[in-house]
């Protein structure tokens, strides 16, 4: 199995589509889990590749043919994730203004599902006014927030402002490589995640405090 996770990162480097779907169909009926999947082949293929764009060893062209292996992999996992349960609640979630990573949101969008939220996801580079609007129309149980850059996470506690000036106990869930507890905590969201498995767990838990 070990083998064909490394085929399956290497596919998804080289940005072939196809193969990576079709790897992570393999590695599935070979009873792996999606999360072994994601930790173990998935993520690692994206980090290594984030690190040769550091080391100026790939470019954006190299970025995006990745991530869209990256997104037909994840394709096969959802059918997996999706659980039983339904009507735990509505998350709007979106990636912060100035960011269009996608791919981790995506990742917690389909967790949150197969965890038994509805989900309304409203895309990236998603400007604070259209978090208000959203929230506003809709009064999710929960608002989450996703940033890929260390610039862009710096939106996130105007987003939490604005939103806390439309309803002061709106529950919101911050997450992204960038984010780390501490910084959740000291721009006051209420709850933060280092992963899309962990978002569910976290997501669970603070509707489970809301209705106490
Ligand atoms: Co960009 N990029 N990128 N990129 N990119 C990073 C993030 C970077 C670390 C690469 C590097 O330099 N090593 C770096 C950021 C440095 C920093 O600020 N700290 C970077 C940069 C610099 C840039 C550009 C500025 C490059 C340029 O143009 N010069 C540019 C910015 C564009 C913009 O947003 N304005 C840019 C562009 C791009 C692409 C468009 C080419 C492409 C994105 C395609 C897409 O998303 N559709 C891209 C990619 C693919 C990456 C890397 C390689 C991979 C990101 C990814 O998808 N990871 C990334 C390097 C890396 O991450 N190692 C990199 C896999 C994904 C599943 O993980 O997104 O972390 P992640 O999500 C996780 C957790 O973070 C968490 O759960 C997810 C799943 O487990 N999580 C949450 C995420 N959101 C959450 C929300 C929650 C809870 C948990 O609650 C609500």
């Amino acid at each position: 199995m070990s083998e064909l996770l490394e085929r399956l990162k290497q596919a998804v480097m080289a940005g072939e589509e196809e193969e990576a779907a079709s790897l992570v169909r393999e590695a599935l009926e070979g009873g792996l889990e999606p999360r072994e999947i994601m930790d173990k082949a998935l993520m690692p293929a994206m980090e290594e590749i984030g690190e040769r764009f550091s080391r100026n060893e790939a470019f954006i062209p190299e970025l995006i043919v990745a991530a869209s292996a990256m997104e037909k992999g994840m394709e096969e996992l959802k059918p997996v994730l999706s659980g039983e349960d339904k009507g735990r609640g509505l998350v709007i979630l979106g990636t912060v203004y100035g960011d269009i990573h996608s791919i981790g949101k995506n990742l917690v969008r389909m967790c949150l599902e197969g965890a038994g939220f509805e989900v309304l996801d409203i895309g990236e580079d998603v400007r604070t006014e259209r978090f208000v609007e959203a929230y506003r129309e809709h009064r999710p149980d929960i608002l989450g927030l996703s940033a890929l850059l260390s610039s862009t996470m710096q939106r996130m506690p105007e987003v939490i402002q604005a939103v806390r000036a439309e309803d002061p106990s709106a529950v919101i869930m911050v997450g992204g490589a960038p984010v780390t507890q501490e910084f959740a905590d000291r721009i006051g969201a209420s709850g933060y995640a280092p992963n899309a498995f962990e978002a569910a767990v976290k997501a669970k838990e603070l509707v489970a405090g809301k209705s106490r």
